[in-house]
């Protein structure tokens, strides 16, 4: 089964955060991250001409971690002054080992390396932007210059990384398409009920990002 097609000039393939920190044996072990791996690779070897990856990029002292909070624990939310900020277990340490592009990726072509993250007050899920939403990376940019009009979006998590990015992504204009085996998620529970993984699903379904299997990609 061929499946669609990426257009080389205007498809690009976003790698969100594909680090060993979010995988089995990392210090924020997204269930089954790494099976994201082949996928992926099989990705930018066949149908994808053009890549981008992030790195989640913190210092050792970020505040999104539980540890710079005397008394709160990982999974907890504090108030920051852009707004509620989830607290993790120290991660993505800027050149630790575990914060490298995975060394399973096949790197030739990914093009665009973006690290976020490494303000010590502001968290950055987003490819886009900073967690208070108004900082940008300057990934628009580049993706506008270089003719760019849709993202395919693999990555980790499902529910942070990625749905931040393809709502932002969305916002912005770019036609969205979440590549969904080629992702995996943190699934937290909320207050209200549900998890996390479950309220970006509808709410990038709402703002009309495609949810597309890899199978229906060649
Ligand atoms: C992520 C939590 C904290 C992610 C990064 O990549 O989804 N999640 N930092
Ligand atoms: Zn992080």
């Amino acid at each position: 089964m061929a499946g669609m097609v990426p257009d080389p000039e205007t498809d690009m393939l976003g790698l969100i955060d594909v680090q060993p920190t979010f995988m089995p044996g990392g210090e924020l072990p997204v269930p089954e991250g790494d099976a994201v791996l082949p996928v992926i690779a099989r990705l930018l070897e066949g149908p994808f001409r053009h890549a981008f990856a992030t790195q989640d990029w913190h210092p050792a002292d970020h505040l999104s971690f539980a540890s710079q909070h005397p008394g709160r624990a990982p999974y907890d939310s504090v108030a920051m002054p852009y707004g509620p900020q989830t607290l993790w277990p120290d991660h993505a340490v800027q050149g630790s080992a575990n914060a490298a592009l995975h060394p399973a990726l096949p790197q030739g072509r990914i093009e665009m390396i973006l690290r976020k993250g490494f303000r010590r007050e502001v968290d950055s899920y987003s490819a886009f932007f900073e967690n208070d939403h108004r900082t940008p990376t300057g990934l628009e940019g580049w993706l506008r210059a270089r003719g760019v009009r849709r993202l395919f979006l693999a990555g980790l998590a499902t529910d942070f990384c990625v749905a931040w990015s393809a709502e932002d992504a969305a916002r912005l204009g770019f036609g969205v398409v979440v590549i969904e085996d080629a992702c995996r998620g943190i699934g937290l529970p909320l207050p209200e009920g549900g998890t996390t993984l479950e309220a970006a699903r509808r709410r990038l379904g709402g703002m009309g990002v495609a949810f597309l299997r890899s199978e229906a990609i060649g």
